[in-house]
């Protein structure tokens, strides 16, 4: 027992490490986590229930919505909707921001959460996630608009994902490394399993949807002629695409790899959402050694246009994600 290091327990005692700690924090993390729980429990059981499948309804980016996704947004913003110290909410899910029931004048933070990342894997019980971030807000006493969310994600004080996978894991960093916990299903409790998760120094495969090369820039074509060369460092480097965002980086995490989701021909600024993928992603990536890129800049540099503006995503290794900058520099000048 006393070994066992769970979420809330670690939380309690890096709290007693900070002068001044309220437990807000503490708190919130730890309601984040308690809906990921459940969120995990209704995948898990998601053969069984009637929550497969889409609702028939698209949601802001156009996309068709499954019911998992509109189930776990719910249960995100119910658990996150009581906090008195969380101000507002947005979700890959919802149109607009949410200002929340008990602190939309008086919270501190701002959470930023994709529900339910991979959704198209959900149907054949393949590894998806949830992503989420936290930043303080700059004024209080004031409903929150959508200009306090789009800021810089070097802003973010907090970030992580769960990946409901062969087991289920949360990953999480608040700017002091990152540590993961996997949850025992008979205690109901995130155990810690993998503290101080660093990224190992080569990368081992790398991560992409192939099917997009029709469409793919020279440096895109460049990188993967690279990656794929069979020459060191690269002998021995593979492909591996699982199609979740999540899954893909935190296997390149555990692994060593590099992810790319990047602007081609047909969509200049790729698929992922700046606010609720990349910077939360990029966030733990770095604080784990890797680092993380649109080509030209680094992401948590990114300041994005709209609540669910778009931005290429190079993410993983920083050898490779460095490479990736080279070539984009070399081929458009
Ligand atoms: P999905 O559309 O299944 O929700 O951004 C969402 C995402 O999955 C990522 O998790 C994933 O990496 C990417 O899109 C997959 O896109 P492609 O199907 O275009 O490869």
């Amino acid at each position: 027992m006393a070994d066992l290091m769970t979420l809330s327990r670690y939380n309690l005692q890096r709290k007693r490490d900070y002068e001044g700690a309220t437990g807000d924090f503490t708190l919130l993390i730890n309601h984040l986590a308690l809906a990921m729980k459940v969120v995990s429990r209704e995948v898990a059981r998601a053969g069984l229930l009637d929550v497969l499948g889409k609702t028939g309804a698209e949601n802001v980016q156009g996309e068709q919505v499954t019911k998992l996704d509109v189930l776990s947004n719910e249960m995100l913003i119910e658990v996150l909707n009581d906090l008195p110290m969380v101000a507002a909410i947005a979700s890959e899910e919802d149109e607009e921001i949410r200002l929340t029931r008990a602190g939309r004048l008086s919270g501190r933070y701002l959470i930023c959460f994709d529900p339910l990342d991979g959704s198209s894997n959900i149907d054949v019980n393949a590894t998806i996630g949830t992503i989420f971030s936290v930043r303080k807000r700059h004024e209080i006493g004031r409903d929150a608009t959508e200009a306090d969310f789009c800021r810089a994600g070097s802003e973010q004080i907090a970030a992580g994902y769960c990946v409901y996978g062969s087991s289920t894991m949360f990953v999480y960093s608040t700017g002091d490394g990152v540590d993961g916990f996997t949850l025992d299903p008979n205690v109901g409790e995130f155990v810690l399993s993998h503290p101080d998760i660093r990224i190992p120094a080569s990368a081992t495969c790398w991560s992409a949807n192939v099917g997009n090369a029709r469409n793919w820039r020279q440096e895109t074509h460049a990188f993967v002629r690279t990656l794929g060369s069979g020459e060191a460092p690269y002998a021995k480097c593979s492909l591996r695409y699982i199609g979740t965002l999540v899954a893909d980086v935190h296997r390149n995490l555990l692994q060593g790899g590099v992810f790319f989701y990047p602007g081609d021909t047909k969509a200049p600024n790729g698929k992922l959402r700046v606010l609720y993928e990349a910077h939360p992603l990029a966030y733990v990536v770095e604080q784990a050694g890797g680092k993380a890129s649109d080509g030209w800049r680094r992401i948590l540099d990114v300041v994005p246009s709209g609540l669910h503006a778009r931005t290429p995503l190079i993410i993983g290794n920083a050898r490779e994600v460095d490479l990736y900058a080279s070539l984009c520099a070399a081929s458009h000048g």
